[in-house]
């Protein structure tokens, strides 16, 4: 018996994560099962298992499955695949407008390649520890490996810092008409570069592009502390940024203003 691989425990459980990982990862395993199971009912319910495995992360999987369930096809997972893996050169290039010393938040794989593309521009980055589940740290080591100078800070200490960094720099999600959903801080730390006239970039592809709302995930109480039995634990995964706090969004097909990307938004 053909044993399939546990990848949507494995993307509940978040030891795959990230938008653009999961979509990759979904999508090697999803070809990988085509051929060896062909396209029938236990495609379509991997498919979607896939697509709910986690509420918010998977909207960049879920666009791109929507034209591959239409007629599903190896060729159009392979170019699939492809496209997105060839993004990141776009983004990397425009990424250009990176340059001195940075903050950025979680752990984006679009965001620590464009940063490291880019580092002869770049001083330093605060990368926030993000928690509960601190996947800064994650971005530290790789910025750290590629030679970057980092300072690690916890989140709170991301508005004292902020008057020593140019800018703030982001990944997102999704990209929606309300703003752009990221990693829960996100939007405290936008409102910190507002308030010390910081730009505020956010790092993404155009297949993030999301014309809805997007459920934000909620994730298990237990990971913000276990000491407070029976009382109300919020733990939110994500949180929605205004428009009105970004400065582009830098993506594979160029450095996008919020209007010219909520216009663009109306076309998906
Ligand atoms: C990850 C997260 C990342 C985006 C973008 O959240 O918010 O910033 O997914 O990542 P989690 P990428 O750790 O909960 O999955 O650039 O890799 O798509």
């Amino acid at each position: 018996m053909y044993l399939m691989p546990d990848i949507v425990n494995d993307i509940k459980s978040m030891k795959i994560r990230s938008s653009k990982t999961i979509a990759v990862s979904s999508l090697r395993f999803l070809l990988d099962f085509a051929k060896k199971n062909g396209f029938g009912s236990r495609f379509n319910e991997k498919v979607s298992q896939l697509e709910s495995a986690r509420p918010t992360t998977t909207v960049m999987l879920r666009n791109v499955l929507e034209n591959i369930k239409k007629e599903p096809s190896i060729k159009k997972i392979n170019d699939a695949i492809q496209r997105i893996e060839s993004m990141q050169d776009g983004i990397n290039k425009n990424a250009s407008v990176l340059h001195g010393k940075i903050m950025i938040h979680c752990n984006s794989t679009e965001l620590d390649k464009a940063v490291i593309a880019n580092k002869s521009r770049i001083k330093e980055v605060f990368v926030t520890d993000t928690g509960p589940r601190k996947q800064g740290l994650l971005s530290a080591k790789e910025l750290r490996a590629a030679g970057i100078k980092i300072k690690y800070i916890t989140d709170s200490a991301a508005g004292y810092y902020m008057q020593d960094v140019d800018m703030v720099a982001v990944g997102a999600d999704a990209i929606t008409q309300n703003g752009i959903v990221n990693k829960i801080g996100t939007l405290l730390m936008a409102v910190a570069a507002d308030a010390f006239s910081r730009p505020f970039y956010v790092i993404a592809d155009t297949m993030k592009y999301h014309n809805g709302k997007v459920k934000i995930e909620y994730r298990d109480p237990l990971e913000v502390t276990k000491k407070l039995p029976g009382s109300v634990i919020l733990n939110p995964g994500f949180d929605v940024t205004p428009w009105r706090y970004v400065t582009a969004v830098v993506t594979d097909q160029g450095v996008k203003k919020p209007l010219q990307v909520m216009k663009e938004l109306r076309n998906v």
